[in-house]
């Protein structure tokens, strides 16, 4: 469905404010697409910075400039720390950027991905296909739309890796956040798989980062935040959590590193980033340890400024 009303006039600022008191904004040069689909409305924008971007319900979700920095960070760290992962399941990730990184790895047989709306896979093949760069096409994907959390709870298959590809840990998808959805993602999880998921900003979704991470630590004997530096979303440093049945993500090797990622390029993850991701400011691992979780954050104390 399309409009021609454009919500963002050239010369206009697109700003999300995911808190009161706190916004990011970028000047728009022309809006390529605003709509709406059964489940939230779906914008594509060219900024000068950001190059072409995606926004859902008014919060940027990628953009061609900077999705290599986040697609690369959700996926790699996991399937790097695995020796040969094979069965991915991937949730959400409509822009196919995940889904490319994982079909990388040449170990990989099969990568099923749920996302929730068909409009986003479509909105995004159109506008960013250099994100999914022909992903979808690998006979290894397979691509089900529908609600993952349902297919969570009801898949007898088993993954090593689970990868959350959501929107913000407050809103729609705060089921893929919740305990119910830990517990079928344990059990879906082979001996020694890893779940990753972004888990917003620590700066400005302190508790419910908190949150995910205790109801992980309820589940998976290893839970590891890590940070990645990505200028889209608000606040740009961003968190991620992996959640692991067995080997520790923090501990894998550089050696290990490289020889699992040898043939695949990046442009920002490496081995050293891969074992600075998860080096925390001291503040951030101290309060994610023992501070209520409205206290949680980069500032804490300050991360609900606005609730
Ligand atoms: N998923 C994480 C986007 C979160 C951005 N939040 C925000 N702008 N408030 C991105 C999907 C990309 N595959």
């Amino acid at each position: 469905m399309e409009s021609s009303t454009p919500v963002f006039p050239p010369g206009q600022w697109f700003a999300e404010s995911p808190l009161l008191g706190f916004r990011q904004g970028y000047a728009v040069r022309r809006e390529l697409h605003r709509g709406q689909s059964p489940y939230q409305s779906i914008a594509v924008v060219e900024t000068g910075l950001l190059g072409t971007t995606l926004i859902l319900e008014n919060a940027v979700q990628t953009s061609s400039v900077d999705e290599h920095i986040y697609h690369e960070m959700l996926v790699h760290p996991a399937l790097a720390t695995l020796r040969r992962p094979r069965n991915v399941l991937i949730i959400g990730g409509g822009d196919g950027g995940a889904l490319r990184r994982v079909l990388e790895y040449r170990s990989v047989r099969r990568a099923v991905q749920v996302e929730l709306d068909r409009e986003v896979v479509e909105v995004s093949l159109r506008f960013l296909p250099e994100i999914s760069a022909g992903a979808y096409d690998d006979r290894r994907a397979e691509l089900i739309i529908g609600d993952g959390a349902l297919f969570l709870a009801q898949t007898d298959e088993k993954f090593d890796t689970i990868l959350v590809d959501s929107t913000d840990p407050i809103g729609p998808a705060e089921v893929l956040f919740g305990d119910a959805f830990y517990r079928a993602a344990y059990r879906a999880l082979t001996d020694d798989g890893i779940l990753v998921t972004q888990s917003g900003s620590p700066l400005l979704m302190g508790p419910e980062l908190a949150r995910a991470a205790r109801r992980l630590k309820n589940r998976f004997p290893v839970v590891r935040p890590y940070l990645a530096n990505i200028p889209s979303y608000p606040g740009v440093i961003w968190s991620f959590l992996a959640a692991s049945k067995a080997d520790d993500p923090a501990e894998t090797s550089t050696p290990a590193i490289r020889r699992r990622m040898a043939g695949i390029a990046t442009k920002y993850y490496t081995p050293e980033i891969h074992r600075a991701a998860f080096a925390l400011p001291a503040e951030l691992a101290r309060s994610l340890e023992s501070a209520p979780e409205e206290e949680v954050g980069l500032l804490p104390g300050r991360a609900a400024f606005s609730r």
